[in-house]
């Protein structure tokens, strides 16, 4: 078959790269750090979502915004924890920035200290995607296997963080914490990791505190200059 290259004049993926930082920029001058989870379909993500929003909603703004095919189940889940605006993409298998900016201003006119995005459950189209967020986490569930990290890499590599999920089912499947981690480290090396179950409270406090920690150097750094020495 014959192909055509059409010059639209323009560098598109640098133009999407650009919004997002601006976005980012724009989050960070308004004290929003924001996080963003993907994973498998089912991993988890809502539940640790829930137990996160319980948990930092005692202290800090907490907002967030899911994304799903169909349906606005996830954020019923979410709406007694937090704030909850669910995207319905209606077919596609990822989040992108524009559906971020449009769903925002649903949440109200609060300001958040933390803004949760919950992307579209699978490891590949989100991967390619930059919606301008602090921090890129991956949700691995004991269930899926510990070979995953080197069969989706580029989830890995984009992400700062890895939660291993459901870590009460432990004695149930042939999972390995340590395989997981050195197939993921092999990818990334410098990534964090959390083993944790949302469903049994366990774990959570460390990660919260990990979110804590990360928000403050961001937003410390962009509203409140460091003193010379
Ligand atoms: N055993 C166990 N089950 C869990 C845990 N966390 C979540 N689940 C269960 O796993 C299933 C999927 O959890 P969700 O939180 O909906 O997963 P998700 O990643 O948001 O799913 P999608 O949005 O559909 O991609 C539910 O039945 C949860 O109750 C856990 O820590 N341990
Ligand atoms: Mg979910």
């Amino acid at each position: 078959m014959a192909s055509q290259t059409i010059n639209v004049g323009k560098d598109l993926r640098a133009e999407r790269l650009q919004a997002a930082e601006a976005f980012r920029q724009r989050m960070t001058e308004a004290g929003t750090y924001v996080v963003r989870l993907l994973s498998s379909p089912g991993a988890g993500k809502t539940t640790l979502l829930q137990k996160t929003a319980e948990m930092l909603g005692r202290s800090h703004r907490v907002g967030i915004l899911v994304g799903d095919v169909e349906t606005e189940r996830d954020a019923e889940r979410l709406a007694p924890y937090a704030p909850s605006i669910q995207i319905t993409t209606g077919g596609a298998c990822h989040l992108e920035l524009p559906l971020i900016e449009r769903a925002l201003p649903k949440l109200g006119s609060e300001a958040f200290d933390f803004l949760f995005v919950e992307d579209i459950g699978n490891l590949i189209c989100p991967a390619s995607h930059e919606l301008g967020e602090h921090l890129r986490v991956i949700v691995l569930s004991t269930t899926e296997g510990d070979d995953k990290p080197g069969k989706y890499p580029k989830a890995f590599r984009t992400s700062q963080a890895v939660v291993l999920s459901k870590t009460d089912l432990l004695p149930y499947v042939p999972f390995s914490l340590e395989k997981a981690e050195a197939d993921a480290r092999l990818i990334r090396p410098d990534l964090t990791f959390f083993a944790l179950s949302a469903l049994r409270d366990e774990g959570i406090t460390q990660w919260c505190d990990f979110l804590l920690h990360r928000r403050a150097a961001v937003i410390a750094t962009a509203n409140e200059p460091l003193q010379s020495m």
